[in-house]
């Protein structure tokens, strides 16, 4: 009969009075409330005895029986009123911590670690820490609190080598086992220092509980049925013919047993039966103890892969982890290998970044190379590591057919050793990714969405994730390891698409749908092509998961005709690789453009890549030429599309409603993008047009670069315009100078041309910019203000609407943030930082000139009746290209001595004017001329001398 509260309350105080602590501490877990009894009993016994004597019991301190009964209230009073230990040890080196994990004594686990900071990774003497407690014990919160919030490290092993599956499995603990595994951060077929896995630990511990055992049998059955933490992705690339796939199919053939009598290997030891002309990627699983497991891509060398290519690579390889092996032929001439190298250098550093690692250069047909050749690998080598010294490249000359060579065998080291990284960094690989993908190949499909694959998971008996975002983060890496495809749609997590045999996929839809062998022209010739195409051509595959994949993939661009209803059939495509290759006949000459702008590559071995191009026609035909039409699966709306714009690999060039004519290519030798506009000078709405069209391209192409390929180093240009395009006179100007001297309101723009030197005046080479006529005030105030409400004074505005007159000006007040919204849509240089970068480095020298300029503003001066009107000079400093306006201003002043004095030139120099020239007008053509070689000469110095002479 149990006892009633109040006489187990008495009879455990009697029992720590007559000091029989055994009997007390029975007592007291039995009772209600026994932080009530612990303080009142130290209470009154503190001064005499001390509470850690007292409650020691066989080695177990009170505070570990508070923790063993979760009373946290018990553990704090002990700690802090009474000053026992937090981290007291039995005779096993056990603390109340594992005490509290051990029996899931959830809130005292956590008061202890938070309120008395007690070490959760502390060991007993058998190196248990609270987790491998928590695990011999199935407390599954216990575990996940400590590994979730704690961060305490699950993977470290008692002094048997026991690991936390060992012990939840001997417990035949299932739940714990499961969550243990979910985590990924335990080995499942770790073995401890007897040689046991923890199934078999469990089998040989478990009294016929075998729920655990199969669990955990099942992962490691996965595990090793594919080993997919060892794969290594490694993408071969290079030129048509160079021998990708000769070499591709030498290191499969050595991965075969007994390859010495393999059927594709010639008596001389030359592969043969190699597939030739690769369509697309042909991916190849690679498994031997040479070179460990690889996925190997077998990429196409035909140009109109590569962008597909970089677009399937740049999916796979976003974690950095793959490696690439670029073919060379080395026969060739120099100057073709170098091109070759800096080609796809280029490519690869604008996939991957600068910081690509560890490629590896096969320079092929080596044999084929004369003995006065020798000299050719060495300087090959040397080009490499000259210019590209960061790639850590290793170039390796060689016959690519040879299977038995030394440098096959070094290649495959090589291999070998750059993989190790990227094996290093997925041991802790999740180890649901090898149940995963044991499922996925279960399944045997070739894809399907992450959302069907999470409701067969969750109709199934495996014990998988099968929760979204989990399963996204398993998807990625198997897809990292090139085992999968997984194309993420952040936007619908749900809909993103699982390609699970990419082989399979891609040897059906590759060579096809990533650059179609046969004529598509009878369609489109602008790159559109009806989704009913790729459904009749591909019968067996959803349309939807094709346009989705290649959407994704940014091989393609679905265009949505705004119409909800639309199903997936009335949807057209466009992809900018199906746009014809022939630059069209009828262009408008290049002197008929009032507008030519260039970005061009600074750097000889560096030019725009091939997905830069792509990307270009692609953004540019949807947000211009495209961008109006509705519905694009009949054929006649198509054609309409196709006369009013025409497309080429190089380029795009349509006609707007307002006679606007818009030319953008890229040179052939992709080291140069041109913008050319051609429009109506007589209509003000072309013009209007022209200016919103002209700065909105060039925002695209900049983005363009920073997406694409920030790294190319690239310099702005202008032509003059309506120049005919004879090197004669082909003059072109540094954006950098005319921001300078639109900034500094200098006139003239010297021509960069190594050539000459042409001055060309500002306004002549920039045809309605706003900002070249833009005064200083406000152009300072829009940069570097920005976005003030304040009115425009009355005064400024004039002097706006002056330069901006006809087209843009404003009729009434303005706040500076609309003129700012206003001129940005007009002006190619809104929101570049070369403006500001400008204005920053000059803005003393600009405060000033806008004092000198509000000084003069009205103030013209009368001498002799003749008026001196300041608005009729430039701004700012002059010199001697302003002769000819100061002669013009100064035309009626006779008093040129008086002048020259004012202007500070020295006596003796207008002396000898004097006499040297006698009449008075030539005298007066000297002085200024002495005037504006000098340093000194300003618009204000020139109106206060005016000032004085008056
Ligand atoms: N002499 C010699 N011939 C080679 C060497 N490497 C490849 N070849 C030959 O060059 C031809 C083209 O080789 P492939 O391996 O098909 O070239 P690829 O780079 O795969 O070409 P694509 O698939 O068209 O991009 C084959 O006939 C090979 O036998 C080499 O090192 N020396
Ligand atoms: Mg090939």
């Amino acid at each position: 009969m149990t006892k009633p509260a109040e006489e187990i309350e008495k009879l455990c105080i009697d029992a720590f009075n007559n000091k029989d602590k055994k009997q007390a501490l029975i007592y007291l877990e039995q009772c209600s409330e026994p932080s009530k009894i612990v303080t009142n009993f130290f209470r009154r016994t503190a001064d005499c005895v001390g509470p850690r004597d007292i409650l020691t019991i066989s080695n177990v301190s009170l505070l570990h029986i508070a923790a063993k009964n979760n009373w946290p209230d018990v553990t704090s009073t002990l700690i802090t009123e009474y000053h026992c230990n937090p981290e007291a040890i039995n005779n096993r080196k056990s603390t109340p911590l594992h005490y509290a994990a051990r029996y899931g004594s959830m809130e005292t686990l956590k008061c202890l670690i938070t309120k008395h900071n007690c070490n959760p990774m502390s060991l007993t003497r058998n190196k248990w820490t609270a987790l491998h407690w928590a695990a011999s014990t199935g407390q599954v919160n216990a575990l996940r609190y400590l590994i979730e919030d704690c961060n305490c490290d699950p993977s470290l092993c008692d002094t048997k080598g026991h690991n936390l599956l060992h012990l939840a499995c001997a417990g035949n603990h299932i739940e714990a086992a499961r969550y243990l595994l979910q985590t990924g951060l335990i080995d499942p077929a770790f073995t401890c220092i007897w040689d046991c896995r923890p199934s078999e630990w469990g089998q040989s511990t478990s009294n016929g509980n075998t729920e655990t055992i199969e669990l955990l049998k099942y992962y490691e059955e996965c595990r090793m049925n594919s080993p997919i933490d060892t794969y290594t992705q490694v993408f071969v690339l290079g030129n048509k013919g160079a021998g990708k796939s000769t070499l591709v199919k030498v290191l499969k053939i050595r991965s075969e047993a007994n390859y010495d009598s393999y059927p594709s290997v010639s008596e001389d030891g030359n592969v043969t039966n190699v597939m030739l002309n690769t369509i697309g990627i042909v991916p190849e699983n690679i498994t031997s103890s040479e070179i460990g497991n690889m996925t190997v891509y077998d990429l196409s060398g035909d140009a109109e892969y590569h962008f597909s290519h970089s677009m399937i690579m740049k999916t796979a390889t976003k974690a950095g982890l793959a490696l690439f092996i670029l073919v060379v032929d080395i026969s060739q001439h120099i100057q073709a290998v170098k091109k070759q190298i800096y080609y796809w250098f280029n490519y690869l550093c604008t996939m991957c970044g600068t910081e690509i690692l560890n490629v590896l250069i096969a320079g092929s047909h080596r044999d084929v190379l004369r003995d006065n050749d020798d000299d050719k690998a060495s300087a090959i080598e040397a080009l490499i590591s000259k210019e590209y010294p960061q790639s850590k490249a290793t170039f390796i000359p060689m016959d690519c057919r040879k299977v038995h060579s030394t440098e096959i065998i070094k290649i495959s080291q090589k291999l070998l050793l750059n993989s190790l990284p990227s094996i290093q960094k997925s041991v802790n690989a999740n180890y649901n990714c090898h149940a995963l993908y044991s499922f996925l190949k279960s399944i045997q499909k070739c894809y399907c969405t992450l959302g069907q694959l999470s409701t067969m998971i969750g109709t199934s008996d495996k014990f998988l994730p099968h929760d979204e975002n989990d399963l996204a983060e398993l998807l990625a890496k198997l897809s990292v390891k090139g085992l999968i495809l997984f194309l993420k749609k952040e936007s619908n997590l749900c809909d993103s698409w699982v390609i699970i045999n990419i082989k399979h996929f891609l040897n059906e839809v590759n060579g096809l749908l990533f650059s179609p062998k046969h004529d598509l022209s009878s369609i489109s010739n602008i790159g559109l092509v009806p989704v009913s195409w790729i459904k009749s051509t591909f019968p067996e595959h959803s349309p939807l998961m094709l346009s989705d994949i290649l959407h994704t993939l940014e091989v393609c661009q679905v265009i949505d005709n705004n119409n909800a209803d639309a199903s997936i059939s009335d949807k057209c495509l466009f992809f900018p690789s199906f746009v014809p290759p022939g630059r069209p006949n009828s262009l408008p000459p290049h002197n008929e453009f009032g507008f030519v702008w260039h970005l061009e590559c600074i750097h000889y071995s560096q030019f725009f890549p091939t997905q830069f191009c792509h990307m270009l026609i692609l953004r540019l035909a949807l947000k211009f030429p495209l961008k109006s039409i509705k519905s694009c699966s009949s054929p006649v709306s198509l054609q309409a599309v196709s006369r009013r714009c025409q497309m080429w690999k190089f380029g795009i060039h349509w006609k707007t409603d307002d006679y606007v004519e818009i030319l953008v290519e890229l040179s052939e030798d992709m080291q140069d993008v041109r913008v050319k506009i051609k429009w109506n000078e007589d209509s003000p709405q072309s013009i209007k047009a022209m200016m919103k069209l002209r700065s909105s391209i060039i925002k695209t192409i900049f983005c363009l670069h920073q997406e694409y390929c920030s790294s190319l180093e690239v310099g702005e240009f202008l032509e003059a315009p309506h120049a005919s395009w004879d090197s004669a006179n082909h003059h072109q100007f540094a954006m950098q100078d005319i921001v300078r001297s639109i900034c500094l309101k200098k006139e003239g723009v010297l021509s960069s041309d190594t050539m000459g030197s042409k001055v060309e005046r500002l306004d002549k080479i920039l045809l309605h910019e706003p900002l070249v006529n833009l005064p200083q005030s406000i152009l300072l105030k829009i940069f570097l203000c920005c976005n003030t409400d304040l009115l425009i004074e009355p005064d400024l505005l004039k002097q706006l609407n002056q330069s901006l007159m006809p087209h843009i000006a404003f009729t009434r007040q303005q706040t500076f943030s609309t003129v700012q919204s206003h001129i940005e849509k007009h002006s190619l240089f809104c929101e570049r930082t070369i403006v500001q970068t400008v204005l920053e480095e000059h803005k003393e020298e600009i405060k000033l000139n806008i004092e000198e300029e509000q000084l003069l503003l009205d103030s013209p001066i009368k001498i002799s009746g003749i008026t001196y009107d300041p608005d009729d000079l430039p701004n700012g400093p002059l010199d001697s290209s302003h002769f000819l306006i100061i002669v013009k201003f100064l035309k009626n002043l006779n008093d040129w001595f008086e002048l020259g004095i004012r202007l500070d030139l020295k006596h003796a120099s207008l002396l000898k004017i004097e006499n040297d020239f006698r009449r008075q007008e030539r005298c007066k053509i000297e002085m200024i001329q002495l005037w504006l070689d000098g340093s000194d000469a300003s618009k204000s110095s020139l109106m206060e001398a005016l000032k004085d002479l008056a």
